[in-house]
């Protein structure tokens, strides 16, 4: 399979059950009106809009991890679905619960035919989202799906699809790392897991960091992917997301080092979460997933690299902070 013949398939994870504040479950609506779709055709591959995997509000009296539990099947259903239809699936969340069913999906579907199947992951975040409920002071189901993925948790989150961990710790590696608790540092740390800190990114560069995390995601694995939260941004170019940090990822330079790294054919899905239309800015966020997700899939050589018309030069109102997520 060659990657010119792989489509974008846009897949909705609406979902904010598993935050506090539940308005990301607003976000891929939000963003497929604004066109999300139609701008991202523009970087040299087909895209349509694939399932939009809804959140079931009924069971929100039992709590949110039945929610984002029963939620989870249907969107790991949905991944593996469109992987195998030969798409280039990209999740649009939602609060980045939802990693829980987009991983177990894309594990689901690489063991189908040979259970030692390997997935590489990077996750661009500004939190750990490694927490477990014995660590977790909130006990929010989005400040745990690495752990998850890990095998590590309740599990209504770690027997997606089935009980085995979706994610070796040498095969994931963290980029940008602002706000965390003891609790799930020290798991991360136990497990041996690569955490690049917001200061590491500072120090290196955000393409060094990133050229380092790709060469181990895919060490010794079959296919990888990328979960890219959008709180990992400066709030000056991302103001409209779940849980704010002050400071962070500018997106210019995030949008130059993922360009074209879709062209890998080993690299089989991608997801973009935590959009919060509520808390937008004249649609700055939307132009910042716009520009990480479109660099990601962008066909062209760097050189034609365009991007979202003056969205270099707009940055957000100054925003309170920080409101680290506990
Ligand atoms: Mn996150």
């Amino acid at each position: 399979m060659t990657d010119a013949i792989r489509p974008i398939e846009l897949l909705g994870a609406a979902i904010g059950e598993g935050a506090p504040d539940r308005r990301t479950r607003a976000g891929p609506a939000s963003l497929r009106h604004w066109g999300l779709g139609g701008r991202l055709s523009a970087r040299g591959r087909a895209v349509r809009w694939g399932a939009v995997v809804g959140s079931d509000l009924a069971l929100m009296p039992q709590g949110p991890m039945a929610v984002v539990a029963e939620f989870s099947q249907r969107l790991a259903a949905a991944l593996a679905e469109s992987i195998e239809a030969r798409h280039l699936p990209v999740v649009v969340g939602g609060d980045h619960s939802c990693a829980v069913g987009t991983w177990s999906g894309v594990a689901a579907s690489l063991r189908r035919d040979d259970p030692g199947r390997r997935l590489g992951l990077v996750w661009v975040d500004a939190h750990l989202d490694a927490h477990t409920p014995e660590t977790s002071p909130s006990q929010m189901p989005h400040g745990m799906p690495i752990a998850a993925l890990l095998g590590h948790g309740a599990p209504a989150l770690t027997e997606v699809g089935d009980a085995r961990p979706k994610l070796r710790p040498g095969d994931l590696v963290l980029i940008g790392p602002r706000s965390w608790e003891s609790g799930e540092a020290t798991l991360l740390e136990r497990l041996g897991v690569r955490v690049m800190t917001h200061d590491e990114v500072l120090r290196r560069g955000f393409a060094d960091c990133m050229h380092e995390a790709i060469a181990r995601v895919t060490t010794d694995t079959d296919r990888w992917g990328l979960s890219f939260d959008l709180d990992a941004l400066d709030p000056l170019d991302a103001p409209g997301t779940g849980s704010r940090v002050a400071r962070g990822l500018r997106t210019t330079e995030v949008a130059a080092a993922l360009h074209g790294l879709a062209r890998d054919p080993r690299f089989v899905a991608a997801e973009l979460v935590e959009y919060n239309p509520s808390l937008d800015q004249d649609r700055l966020t939307a132009e910042a997933a716009e520009r990480v997700l479109g660099a990601m899939v962008d066909r062209r050589e760097p050189g034609a690299a365009g991007g979202a018309p003056g969205a270099e030069r707009r940055t957000a109102r100054p925003v309170a902070g920080p409101r680290g997520r506990p």
